[in-house]
């Protein structure tokens, strides 16, 4: 629909953010870790089609050296490694139909990859699958000043987007720690929800569009910019939250708020999660539409961003901790209200103590003390991550219970997240890793989380670590119209294979 639109130009992210790996170290092959899962019947790379794809995209674009392909081969988290010698970066929709058509005529595996911050290794290969890289497919090819919508190839960086709207006054609808690397492909494709999912809702409301191309090489166009367009099936859904089992993204539309005139950040010390409850439920009540993020922080968490990346916390030190952040159009409707909001609460006890601030500088701060928990946790060692969703008021439940299975071998059990969203984020680091620790984690967390109606991964998705679970919280018949849908778009099953369906 839009193709052929005449391009912005390329995206360089500057002053970004980039997620740095916290230890220096090369974790265990996949295939060795996990020895159940078997090699499929797939074909082994060859000199032929190397020269092939040297041909379709000029030798700049192919990785073939063991240590270029190395940082594609691990993931963000060093949970998972695979050993692919083949890396390949498009910078069209073209490309990468041509790349497709061919590694499925020949049955050639292929593993997407974005910014590759995924934390389920759903983003690097698990044997030898050819790593497909958006690195380079930057462009922003439109955007609607009115309307709010940008058009823009996969692989901008999700930071880089966000800081090229803000020249136009807009925002992108979501934010997350991994801004700095992660693409808005990866996004889309992990259906990723972030810090302010609660206000701006999820990837399915705010992509008003997609072009993504099939495992044959063929170039679906769903590339609407409408916000209201009912004819047929909403296929574009298909795409969002697929992890590049059904086809790759390689352009989006969507759709971005206005950015806020006035945005205003609490940090508060609470002694118990009920008191969490508690001003959740004020904040909601008191703040209403100028509420745009609500998250928390147990203190083994917080414990992380002081201790291992040497933050500072504003404040004293509490059992639990949240961010409130509010942001609207009138910085003083917004401070009576948030302030009003924090009397009450502190001067009922449900929350102990607490800051508030406007200045940039120490938002930054606070939120750096919310975001950089997961580059922190690596320095304890191995990390078991769980992404959970639960009833509100059993969010907390999850933490106690690990800890009673496992305190004794771990060196932390923590517990932070959305709590707007209901999804909280178990951490259970260990000096490295031991299947024997994994055997008391899992399938009791899934069991557990299953028994309380929730949901197995929340918001990071399934990938490699999380298929064989995937029953804990989707029904036997809605695993196999997955599996149908899987055959019908990708018959030779070359894309993302070992990931998401069991
Ligand atoms: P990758 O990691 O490269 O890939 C993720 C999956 O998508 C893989 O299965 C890959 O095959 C597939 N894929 C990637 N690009 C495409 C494409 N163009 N077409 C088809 N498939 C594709 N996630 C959240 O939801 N919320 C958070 O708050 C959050 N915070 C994070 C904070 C940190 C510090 C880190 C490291 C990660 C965080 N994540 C979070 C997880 C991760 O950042 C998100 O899942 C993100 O959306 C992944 O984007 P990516 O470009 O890095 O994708
Ligand atoms: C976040 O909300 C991310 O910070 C990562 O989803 C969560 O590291 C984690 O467990
Ligand atoms: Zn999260």
């Amino acid at each position: 629909m839009l193709r052929n639109l005449r391009r912005i130009g390329s995206i360089v992210p500057t002053n970004v953010n980039y997620c740095t790996h916290a230890r220096n170290f090369l974790p265990q092959l996949t295939k060795d870790r996990y020895p159940d899962v078997k090699r499929g019947d797939y074909a082994v790379l060859n000199e032929n089609h190397l020269f092939h794809f040297v041909d379709l995209l000029g030798v700049e674009k192919v990785l073939n050296d063991p240590s270029d392909c190395e940082k594609y081969n691990i993931d963000w988290i060093k949970n998972v490694r695979g050993f692919s010698q083949c890396v390949l970066k498009p910078e069209s929709t073209e490309e990468v139909s041509q790349i497709l058509a061919y590694c499925n005529e020949h049955r050639i595996a292929v593993c997407p990859q974005g910014g590759n911050t995924g934390l389920v290794g759903g983003s690097v290969p698990v044997f030898d699958e050819v790593v497909l890289s958006t690195e380079l497919m930057n462009d922003v090819i439109s955007i609607d000043d009115t309307s709010g919508v940008i058009v823009c190839q996969a692989g901008c960086i999700l930071e880089a987007l966000d800081q090229f709207l803000s020249e136009k006054g807009l925002m992108m609808p979501l934010d997350l720690g991994a801004k700095g690397s992660c693409h808005i492909g990866g996004n889309v494709a992990t259906n990723a929800g972030g810090l302010r999912l609660l206000r701006y809702g999820n990837l399915h409301g705010n992509v008003l569009g997609l072009e993504a191309v099939k495992a044959d090489g063929e170039i679906v166009d769903c590339l609407s910019t409408l916000k209201k367009d009912n004819t047929g099936y909403h296929l574009k859904h298909l795409f969002i939250g697929s992890e590049g089992t059904l086809g790759i993204i390689t352009t989006v539309a969507i759709q971005c708020p206005p950015r806020p005139n006035a945005i205003n950040l609490a940090f508060l010390g609470l002694e118990s999660f009920e008191d969490i409850l508690t001003t959740f439920r004020k904040a909601k009540q008191e703040l209403g539409e100028i509420l745009s993020s609500c998250e928390m922080i147990d203190a083994k968490s917080l414990d992380v961003s002081t201790g291992h990346c040497q933050l500072k916390s504003p404040i004293k030190e509490f059992p639990f901790y949240m961010l409130i952040e509010t942001s609207g159009s009138n910085n003083k409707h917004d401070e009576e209200k948030l302030n009003h909001f924090l009397e009450n609460v502190m001067n009922d006890g449900t929350v102990l103590d607490g800051t508030v601030t406007n200045e940039p500088g120490k938002m930054r701060a606070i939120w750096e003390l919310r975001e950089r928990i997961t580059e922190g946790l690596l320095h304890d060692g191995y990390v078991f991550k769980y992404d959970i969703s639960l009833p509100i008021k059993d969010f907390y439940s999850l933490v106690p219970a690990m800890l009673e299975k496992v305190g004794k071998d771990a060196v932390r059990v923590s517990g932070y997240g959305h709590i707007g969203d209901g999804n909280i984020h178990l951490n259970i680091s260990v000096p490295e890793f031991r299947p024997d620790i994994l055997r008391k984690i899992e399938p009791y967390v899934y069991e557990f989380t299953s028994n309380l109606k929730g949901s197995v991964s929340a918001e990071h998705g399934i990938g490699f670590r999380k298929q064989k679970y995937i029953h804990y919280s989707k029904s036997e018949s809605a695993i196999k119209l997955m599996k149908d849908i899987k055959k019908m778009m990708d018959p030779n099953g070359i894309l993302n294979p070992y990931k998401v369906l069991p």
